[in-house]
């Protein structure tokens, strides 16, 4: 099992998709073991995006994504970190595959929606930064013997 660190954009709250978005993960399968809505302080969105640091997208980034709520959430199923990442589709709305959440929802390279970690090693991270001071639910998934397979695990 894996989770996976899941952010609905203030262009989603906005918008008014957090329930869409948030039924796509859910439709697939995946468990809900924390979730946070919230205004995102400067630093944390830094800390956040700092592999980004110095790009010239940098600043609309951080302005963009403290300006408004988010929706921030740890997701997990086999593979979820891979698994969220394709659901999610490429950076550019304009460029993702319909039928992923980019593709079907977004028109633009830096208001598209939603973040996922892209590696374990950023899962990791991210998961420390959003919810290292508590609010993951470990539980028992009822859904789960009827999701997978006894030969997925
Ligand atoms: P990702 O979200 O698909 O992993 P990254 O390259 O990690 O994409 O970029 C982080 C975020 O920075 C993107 O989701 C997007 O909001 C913003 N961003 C990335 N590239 C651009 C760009 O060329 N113009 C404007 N914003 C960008
Ligand atoms: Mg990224």
């Amino acid at each position: 099992m894996e989770t996976t660190l899941i952010i609905l954009k203030p262009d989603a709250v906005q918008r008014g998709l957090m329930g869409r978005l948030i039924g796509r993960f859910e439709a697939k399968g995946l468990q809900f073991v924390g979730m946070k809505y919230m205004m995102v302080p400067k630093g944390l969105a830094e800390k956040h995006y700092a592999e980004h640091a110095g790009k010239p997208f940098y600043d609309g980034l951080i302005g963009f994504v403290t300006s408004s709520p988010v929706l921030v959430m740890a997701i997990r199923g086999i593979n979820a970190i891979a698994v969220c990442r394709k659901l999610i589709g490429a950076t550019n709305g304009q460029k993702a595959e319909p039928g992923t959440i980019r593709g079907d929802f977004g028109m633009s390279g830096g208001y598209n929606l939603i973040h996922g970690s892209d590696s374990p090693e950023s899962a990791e991270r991210e998961l420390a930064l959003w919810f290292g001071d508590g609010g993951l639910i470990d539980f028992k998934s009822t859904l789960e013997e009827w999701v997978y397979d006894p030969s997925d695990y």
